[in-house]
């Protein structure tokens, strides 16, 4: 077996903001003209109104305080409500890829890296902008890589799912040097039209280099020690989107065919999940969760994270213990623990142990236990 790491981060980070002032503000007018539109059967009784939303309770229900999107005018047209993007032809790359190629391009310099180098590209993220041909063999195409490719799928959990599929591939001898990619374009299956979820997501892309260790010439090495991955149904976390709708002859704009959720319920079973999941992982390779020096926690509430934190070391999230990005990028899918790790590991000194962590729909949960080299 080889020792495996990772050894190069990127970002794409989408050129367009939109705070939760903005967000706000095209919500509660899109809210005013849906309840003028009913006027009629609202007075009636027929028809509850709308109601609107509020900068303050997303902030202090989420800690989430702006998100990046790749178009922003569609989705702050109240009479849109979603973004606007162009159908590409066949020969242009797709959205995704290009998105992943950026981010790649990023990763593969830390790592010191030629896209001739790798030899497997994981696309991992929530959803495909199609079935086929793989987004993971297009990337591959226009980077120059080699090996092959392809897209997996485990929701927010997509990024850790896929560096254990990585970490297996490289430790075992059947690739050298995997990109694992995560696209994560939620601005699509997100219901901005849902005062109860229409500020929680973001769009983004993360990419990370995992490579033999005697093979790895970059700066900055984090030797993975070990990953543990678990699911467990539930839907309460569920987006009903697919290729049967059309022969189902379901409603394409219909509710459940964007992202939805029990958030509450999400929030109250997941974070005992995630932090057992954390100390039992830990546990497993002689360590306690105080030993710890870094916790890259999945970023989809400030909340959760609190709780997993305190139950895990009794510290606070947002500390040096446990950073967010979430209030920068809202939840970003599986992308969101990756984030962290770009943004927040060049402080720890050779010997130190880190633990990237998801958790999301399915539900699923995936740590990864690197070290500092
Ligand atoms: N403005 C003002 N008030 C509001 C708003 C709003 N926007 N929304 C709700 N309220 C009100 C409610 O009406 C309610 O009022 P009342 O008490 O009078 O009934 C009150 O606020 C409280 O509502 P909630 O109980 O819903 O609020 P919470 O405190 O639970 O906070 C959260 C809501 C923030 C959603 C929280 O529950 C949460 O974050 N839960 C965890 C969510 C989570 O982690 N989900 C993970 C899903 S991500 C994943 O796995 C990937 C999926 C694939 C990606 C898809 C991309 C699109």
């Amino acid at each position: 077996m080889h020792s495996v790491v990772i050894s190069g981060t990127g970002l794409y980070q989408p050129p367009h903001t939109i705070s939760n002032a903005e967000l706000v503000q095209a919500f509660n007018a899109y809210v005013d003209l849906q309840n003028a539109r009913h006027a009629e059967a609202i007075a009636a009784g027929q028809r509850q109104p709308l109601v609107h939303s509020s900068v303050e309770f997303i902030e202090k229900a989420s800690g989430i305080k702006q998100r990046y999107v790749l178009e922003k005018d569609g989705v702050l047209d109240p009479t849109r409500m979603y973004p606007r993007f162009k159908e590409r032809p066949d020969d242009q790359i797709s959205l995704m890829a290009e998105i992943a190629v950026d981010a790649a391009r990023e990763a593969l310099a830390a790592a010191g890296k030629q896209a001739s180098d790798i030899d497997a590209v994981f696309c991992a993220s929530a959803n495909m902008q199609r079935a086929y041909p793989a987004m993971a063999v297009e990337i591959q195409q226009a980077l120059g890589a080699g090996g092959y490719g392809f897209d997996m799928n485990v929701a927010c959990s997509s990024a850790t799912f896929a560096l254990e599929q990585a970490f297996n591939a490289v430790r075992s001898g059947a690739s050298k040097c995997v990109l694992v990619i995560n696209p994560e374009i939620t601005s699509a299956h997100l219901e901005w039209r849902d005062r109860d979820c229409h500020f929680i997501f973001g769009d983004v892309c993360t990419a990370l280099i995992v490579e033999r260790a005697d093979l790895a010439t970059g700066q900055d090495q984090w030797e993975i020690l070990g990953t543990q991955l678990a699911t467990q149904f539930s839907n309460n976390i569920r987006n009903n989107f697919g290729f049967m709708n059309r022969a189902e002859d379901s409603d394409p704009l219909a509710r459940d065919k964007t992202f939805r959720q029990e958030g509450r319920k999400v929030f109250k079973e997941v974070v005992p999940i995630a932090a057992a999941h954390i100390e039992a992982h830990l546990a497993k390779h002689d360590c306690q969760p105080a030993g710890v020096r870094r916790y890259w926690l999945h970023q989809a509430n400030l909340g959760m994270n609190q709780l997993i934190i305190k139950k895990l070391v009794a510290g606070e999230a947002g500390s040096d213990v446990a950073p967010l990005i979430l209030d920068e990028f809202a939840n970003t899918a599986s992308a969101g623990s990756i984030i962290a790790f770009h943004r927040h590991r060049a402080d720890l000194a050779a010997g130190d142990l880190g633990v990237i962590c998801s958790f999301g729909a399915g539900y699923s949960v995936g740590s990864v236990i690197v070290k500092k080299r």
